[in-house]
């Protein structure tokens, strides 16, 4: 924690101690992106039930709707000016655009350097909703390219979904919040096991092979420039943080191995550059 810390990063409690476990794909995105540009922030941790107060709290709505319309509040939020509760800008990448924007040249350089990301997901995935709509057009094709990823992603949580774990302080609110998301009474619904679940597997892995490719493009790598790290790799190193977390410890284990260990190597390259928890 820094005490003089300039900015503020709101993100989601698990279970204590929240700087091991916490594991939410979006601000991970936000604090892997802090970190490369080297700036000063303190975390602020929200409990799951807490999340649509602290929202409200800045003025900011929802980016995010639930399958029936409803206002779906998530963090990050990242406060830029600690004594104007506007300054908060309520979407990671919102906060990447922000950070490159404020701070073009700070610490590992610019975070959208241009690069190819064409990653098309599977045809039986293409026709889904995206997850978040984004109308602008700033750095319109890594913005694309976030669309598929937290799609190809958010597909196959359910292999992670009982690995995540939280304060007690809420387990239970948040386990019946989850249960009325997905329209089921138990838990033991929200997993997957035996066969069902090495589908969901082998659908995963063949899902990542675009991205697998992306990452092989400069044979030296971890990142999909090479030496150079870029918020593409940072997208998708969100989504490995969590499922380091929530995955039971062998199937995390092979999916560092899948493709050569791209992922592997990826997430390990930005946890020893970036994972600072501050
Ligand atoms: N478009 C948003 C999406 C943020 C998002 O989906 N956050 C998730 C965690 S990764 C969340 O807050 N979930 C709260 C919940 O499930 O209740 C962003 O990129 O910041």
């Amino acid at each position: 924690m820094e005490p003089d810390a300039t900015f503020i990063l709101y993100d989601i409690a698990s279970l204590k101690p929240y700087t091991e476990n916490s594991c939410a794909p979006n601000p991970w995105k936000a604090r892997y992106a802090l970190n490369f540009k080297g700036l000063s922030y303190r975390t602020e941790w929200v409990l799951m039930t807490d999340i649509a107060k602290v929202r409200k709290g800045f003025g900011l709505s929802a980016c995010r709707n639930f399958a029936d319309g409803t206002a779906f509040h998530t963090l990050p939020v990242l406060v830029t000016d600690p004594k104007d509760p506007s300054s908060a800008i309520g979407d990671s990448f919102d906060i990447a655009n922000y950070l490159q924007k404020t701070f073009p040249d700070a610490g590992a350089g610019d975070l959208f350097p241009e690069q190819n990301l064409d990653y098309t997901l599977p045809a039986h995935f293409q026709s889904l909703v995206p997850l978040s709509e984004r109308d602008d057009d700033v750095h319109a094709d890594y913005a694309r390219f976030q669309a598929n990823v937290d799609m190809a992603f958010s597909v196959h949580t359910q292999l992670a979904a009982h690995g995540m774990r939280w304060d007690p302080e809420v387990e239970e609110a948040v386990r019946a919040e989850f249960l009325r998301r997905i329209g089921k009474k138990s838990w033991d619904e929200l997993g997957i096991e035996g066969e069902a679940r090495e589908q969901l597997k082998a659908s995963f892995e063949a899902t990542l092979g675009g991205l697998a490719a992306l990452l092989k493009r400069d044979a030296s790598g971890p990142f999909m420039l090479g030496a150079q790290p870029s918020y593409a790799d940072i997208i998708v190193g969100g989504w490995l943080r969590m499922m380091s977390k929530a995955l039971p410890k062998g199937e995390w284990e092979e999916l560092q191995r899948w493709y050569d260990g791209v992922f592997g190597k990826l997430h390990a390259a930005l946890q020893k550059r970036f994972g600072e928890m501050k």
